[in-house]
């Protein structure tokens, strides 16, 4: 039996359904633009050209310590969740890669994957390596740490899996390797600040000689959690350094989750940009702690300073510049699919919004110091509503004016139920 998959005939039959309002609006934004000489074809242009990576670890539900409520159809194998990462690419066509998390992801078949996704016109992002838990058939334990753990033996055991990442992502296609670790310490005294820095280069070195020539390692920062009293990357300028001290292929991800509350992100991120030192995001929002909920849910107009930093570094053409664009989510209450969805459009509607800014104007208010001014420029960019100009994007790429409504009334979920018998659940980590 074929598994189910929504075909481009239907969301024709769905777009046709809002096709004509949707038009009207166009027509009546690209008025408003054109008095401002602003082109809305090049920023449809622009939207239909944004490409951002789903994680594999993203399309299942998501828990926290306290619990995990499985919806029924969720993907048991790497198979299921890149027939679900092709559906989201179906319906709003930004996503086209995915971000694959080893060992959770491990294919027996690498280059049949790689045949499998690109049947669905996906390809791979970064991979994403694991020494933050301990798999059943691992020698040594990271409870104290991988890379920087005491004992070399646990180091070099960290070490040679993140090498077999980059072996697997060979073979998939994949460009670059991100790597989190865990390590730190819950009590003062536990962990030795600067040996520990230490041996995290000396490892990383390791990983770097064996990175090939075209690929990057992207190293990720996080202020907290699992460790709660000292976390060894705990920040931007810690990375910063670390990518500094190990070469051109290292650079620094953003995870807009891994910062205390009210750490201006966008500044980091011009700082990164200035020093050529810039990955790229994992991209979601939050309250309080690495929350990993739905980019643009909760601060909006923190995504849209972001991408104002990251448009006008690429209007410059600032060198190097060329940010990998990832959603790295957990989706406990929601649809992981309409989650991603949702995420993928906040992000083009951020990207877009930022694209609208009058920057010859903003430059004069910033050089003549009338902060007023400034502000209102970019709250002028950001109050625009470039709802039709994202949803004409999508349907000129093939995907659906309005994705979750699409995949609702295509009863995805419910078919997957059926191909899907619930109870058959892989614990992938914190999917
Ligand atoms: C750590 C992190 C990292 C992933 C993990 C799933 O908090 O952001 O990027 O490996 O989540
Ligand atoms: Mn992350």
């Amino acid at each position: 039996m074929m598994n189910f998959e929504i075909d481009t005939g239907f969301i024709d039959e769905q777009n046709r359904k809002t096709k004509t309002e949707v038009a009207e609006d166009y027509d009546h934004l690209a008025k408003q633009l054109h008095r401002k000489n602003i082109d809305i074809e090049n920023l449809t242009t622009k939207a239909q050209a944004l490409c951002v990576a789903v994680p594999s670890w993203g399309v299942g539900t998501g828990g926290t310590r306290f619990a995990r409520f499985p919806i029924p159809g969720e993907p048991r194998d790497i198979y299921e969740k890149l027939e679900d990462c092709s559906t989201v690419f179906k319906l709003v066509r930004s996503t086209p890669a995915v971000s694959l998390h080893i060992p959770w992801d491990k294919p027996e078949d690498p280059a049949g994957l790689r045949r499998f996704a690109r049947e669905r016109g996906l390809h791979f992002d970064a991979m994403n390596s694991n020494t933050f838990q301990d798999q059943t058939d691992q020698n040594l334990s990271y409870k104290f740490g991988s890379l920087t753990h005491p004992d070399s033996a646990v180091r070099r055991q960290a070490v040679e899996h993140n090498i077999e990442c980059i072996e697997i992502g060979k073979v998939l296609g994949s460009k670059a390797l991100t790597v989190w670790i865990a390590d730190g310490g819950n009590f003062p005294g536990q962990i030795h600040p600067r040996r520990a820095l230490e041996r995290y280069l000396e490892s990383m070195h390791v990983i770097y000689k064996a990175l090939p020539e075209n690929w990057h390692v992207f190293l990720e920062h996080k202020l907290y959690e699992p460790a709660f009293y000292s976390t060894v990357i705990n920040d931007w300028g810690t990375s910063y350094y670390c990518a500094r001290e190990l070469g051109p292929k290292a650079l620094c991800l953003v995870d807009l989750g891994h910062h205390a509350p009210n750490v201006n992100i966008e500044m980091i991120v011009a700082r990164l940009i200035q020093l050529g030192k810039l990955a790229g995001f994992h991209f979601n929002d939050s309250k309080y702690g690495d929350d990993d909920l739905d980019a643009g849910s909760i601060k909006p107009f923190q995504l849209f300073l972001i991408f104002n930093e990251l448009v006008d570094a690429e209007l410059c053409s600032v060198p190097y510049f060329d940010p990998a664009y990832m959603l790295d989510q957990s989706h406990n209450v929601t649809d992981a699919i309409e989650s991603l969805m949702m995420s993928a459009v906040e992000l083009a509607r951020a990207y877009v919004q930022a694209h609208l800014i009058d920057r010859q104007a903003l430059t004069e208010a910033q050089e003549k110091c009338d902060p007023l001014k400034a502000l209102a420029i970019l709250k002028q960019a950001f109050t625009t509503d470039v709802a039709p100009i994202l949803a004409v994007a999508r349907e000129r790429s093939g995907g659906a004016i309005d994705p979750i409504a699409t995949y609702r009334t295509s009863r995805y979920r419910e078919r997957k139920a059926e191909e899907r018998p619930a109870g058959h659940q892989v614990s992938t980590g914190i999917v």
